[in-house]
Formats: structure tokens, sequence, C-alpha cells
């Protein structure tokens, strides 16, 4: 088929905005995009999205009108729907958009994707708050917005956190009030009174799109479309808190709302998140590009085997189905048509690890066991960040210092930006740094055919 002409573009109304979003990357666009798209009163819930640094996904997008594909890759095949419930595609940058957003009554739902890292940084915009200047971070900016909200006396609204972090919305939550006591101490008071913080697990693997996907959504859908999504069939949504300015009926579309999310969280986070930073260390150490790549090769599926069987001990009640949901992963993890590349999950570790690998720790350790696989995660992410110095994360200056050190005082040095206590207990550094080792060792070849930079053998005694 020769290439459309035509862009997608929207012919009938769009949908009032009542959610705002901060973070508008792939993953929102498959999930919370997706799920409001698929609510029975959809037609009454937009969304007005929000880039993050860097304006590209909402000048693409805006040229669309706010529609893209999602393309559902499953063994047997690709579906393609086109979603549209994101009726503004605004630049990050554009901080009086979202403040006049948020200071409008209609607004009743705000969510996040900004990154496991982000919720940390809120402090550096604090000084721009006090002069009335712009916020650059988004946790800056949602202050921004919540004190315009509260000077227009707008009404309550629900931050719904959707990063992958235990507890995401009392994170949030302790984000936003830290920063607005220093601004204001009555915002803070107001956000305490008015804001509800409402956790989230949320779950869709969506690898970032690429050029071979716009072509495929031109050839097969026969129009231009340059922003689709290619994700899996599988989403899941689990959601607990209050929305006291009203919600889409997500639950049309599988959400789940519930009481306690503690166990549901965790059983995300330390199967699916933990098992993938695994095959993102040791993957790369060994070669492989892609999770389903790492995860066909016996020792790392035996690292992710290993993890779980250690994790699941400390995934209580019959309801997490945890035999079930372990099976399914291999399969989602199986698949071979999405291209999940281990690169994308391999940033920002040592974020990551504080909520895949030390809980699982902590929980053995605790139980009079040595917690041997989640200390292989960290081992491996420790070989990782030796062969791949320089790599995103936000405490990059100070793995690069402990990279300085070596052998068990690198290790140790590592570890306690995961978790101090542990980096204080001799037989966990011992016991990471004994396994950290073969990693290395294993590593240059592999890390060669990988692209991976040169391992230095200096830095494990
Ligand atoms: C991944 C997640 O990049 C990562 O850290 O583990 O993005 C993962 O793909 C999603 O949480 C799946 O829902």
């Amino acid at each position: 088929m020769s290439t459309p002409r035509a862009r997608l573009s929207r012919t009938t109304p769009a949908a009032p905005v009542r959610i705002v979003h901060l973070g508008l990357g792939a993953f929102h666009r498959s999930h919370q995009a997706w799920y409001t798209q698929h609510a029975g009163d959809a037609g009454e819930w937009g969304i007005a999205s929000f880039t993050g640094r860097r304006p590209d996904a909402a000048t693409v997008l805006a040229a669309q009108d706010g529609l893209f594909t999602v393309v559902e890759r499953s063994d047997a095949g690709d579906s393609f729907e086109v979603v549209g419930s994101i009726v503004e595609a605004v630049d990050g940058a554009d901080v009086a958009r979202f403040v006049d957003l948020l200071a409008a009554p209609s607004t009743a739902v705000v969510t996040l994707t900004i990154t496991e890292a982000a919720y940390g940084l809120g402090a550096a915009d604090l000084p721009v708050l006090l002069s009335g200047g712009e916020p650059t971070t988004p946790i800056g900016r949602l202050v921004a917005g919540l004190a315009a909200r509260k000077n227009h006396d707008a009404g309550p609204l629900a931050v719904v956190s959707c990063d992958n972090l235990s507890d995401n919305g009392t994170v949030a939550r302790n984000g936003v009030l830290s920063l607005a006591r220093e601004v204001d101490a009555g915002l803070a008071e107001w956000i305490d009174a008015n804001v509800s913080f409402v956790s989230t697990s949320v779950d869709r693997i969506t690898p970032r799109t690429t050029p071979e996907d716009v072509a495929l959504v031109a050839e097969s859908c026969g129009y231009l479309d340059d922003a689709p999504v290619v994700t899996e069939p599988f989403h899941n949504w689990v959601l607990s808190g209050d929305f006291p300015a009203g919600r889409p009926r997500w639950e049309d579309a599988g959400a789940v709302f519930v009481d306690d999310i503690e166990p549901y969280e965790n059983r995300k986070l330390w199967l699916l998140n933990g098992a993938h930073s695994i095959l993102a260390y040791a993957g790369q150490l060994r070669g492989h590009a892609t999770v389903a790549e790492a995860l066909s090769d016996p020792l790392c599926r035996d690292a992710v085997e290993d993890f779980w069987d250690e994790a699941a001990r400390h995934l209580p009640g019959e309801e997490l189905r945890v035999p079930e949901y372990r099976t399914a992963l291999l399969e989602r993890f199986g698949n071979a048509r999405i291209a999940h590349h281990l690169a994308q999950i391999g940033v920002d570790g040592s974020t990551k690890l504080r909520m895949r690998a030390v809980p699982v720790l902590r929980a053995e350790r605790g139980d009079g066991r040595t917690g041997a696989a989640a200390a292989r995660m960290i081992a491996a992410w420790s070989a990782y960040v030796a062969a791949r110095p320089g790599g995103q994360d936000p405490q990059s200056e100070a793995i690069a210092d402990a990279d300085l050190l070596s052998g068990a005082a690198r290790t140790q040095a590592l570890l306690a930006l995961l978790d101090e206590e542990l980096a204080r207990d001799g037989d966990v550094v011992q016991l990471v740094h004994g396994l950290s080792g073969p990693f290395l060792d294993g590593a240059p070849t592999a890390a060669a055919a990988a692209g991976v930079g040169g391992v230095r053998s200096g830095t494990v005694a």
C-alpha cells in the first residue's frame, strides 16, 4: 500500500477537559487514556495532557487533535484502535495553561506519570515558587496549580499517582505538602483538607514507540499517525482513595477499586518490576537487548524464578493468585513481538531497586533467610553500573563516587544508595559483593556483543 496522505483528525466533538495529566508518554496513552476511552461515561471526561521535559510529544499529538492509535500486540497478531480521550496535548513548559486548568472547577482529577525519581525533586522549585516564577519540576508545577485552585476557590480534587512506587499516593502527598509548606502554610493546610491523594498500582507493558510502529499504522490503517503506541493486550489498574469531585467509570474498562492496595502493589512491584530489573541488568551484561531475549537465557530465567520464590513468601492471601500471576508474567515477558528494550528498563536503578529488591531482601532476612535472590538483583545492578558508567540515574554523581572505590567498599557505597541500614550490615555487603563478581567476570565478551562499554575489571577486588 502507498503511504496515505490523510492525517488522523477528529470528526466528532471532543469531551470537555475534566482530567489533567502530567507526563504525556507512551504509557499514559496506553493506560490512563485507554481506560478513560473505555469508561461508560467517556463522553464527559476529556484529558488535557502535559509533557514532561520536552514539548515533542505534545506537538505531534496536537497536530492530530490528540488522537492516536493503540496497537494491541499479541502472539496472534495486532489490533488497532483510535483513542480520543486526550483532547488537549500541551507542552509542559506552558505552566500558565496547566495552572488555568487546575483553577477550573470543572477539573476533577489530576493524574501523574512523572517517573519514580521525580517525586523527590520538587524542592528545586522553591525559589521560583516564592518569587512567583514558573516551576520546572512536576511537583513544583502541581503545587503552583493547586495554589491557583485554592485562590479561585475551585473546590476539592483527586491527585492520582500512576508511577511504580509503593504507596504512591502518600509519596505524592508528602512531596506536594512538604513543598507547599515552604511556600505558604495556608496553602499546605488547604491541600491537606481538599486534595485526595489516590494510590494506584498500574500495569501495561508499553515500549517506546519506534519509526517502524509509525510505518505499520500507516500501512495497516490507511491514515497517518505519528504518535501510535504499541502495547500488550493485558492491562491492570488497582486504585485506592477518594475522588471528591468525581471520576470516570474506569471500572467499566476493568479498573478495580480496593480499600487496601498494598498487597496488589507489592505483587506488581516485586514480581513484574523486580523481574524486569533483574532481566535489565543481568540480561544486558549477558548480551541481551530485550526482555523476551533475556528471559530465554536460563541463567536470567533462574535468577527471576529464584527471586519470585523469595518474594512469594511475602505475598500472602489466596486472592493474590501468585502462581497464576507468575505463569501469566512468563507469557507476557515471552511475547517476542513486543520488543521491550532492557536499556529502557535499566534507567534510574537506584530509585527502582529501593522498591523492587530492598523490601524482599529485608523481609527474607527478617525471617532468618539470606535473601540471596533479591541480593542478586542488587549485585547485577552493581555490575551493570560498573560496565556502563554514566547511565541515567537521579543519584548518578553518588554512583560515580562509589565507582572510585574498589572491592567491598564500592559495593557498600552502592548499597547505601538503596538502603543505609542494609549497607551497615557486613553480611549483606559480603553477600551482594560475592554475587556481583560472576556478573562482572562473565560480562566482557557478552557486554561487548551488546555494545555495553568496557567492563573495568579493577572495580571488584
Ligand atoms: C518497567 C515498567 O521500565 C520499567 O521500570 O519495569 O515500566 C513496566 O514495564 C511497567 O510497570 C509495566 O506495567
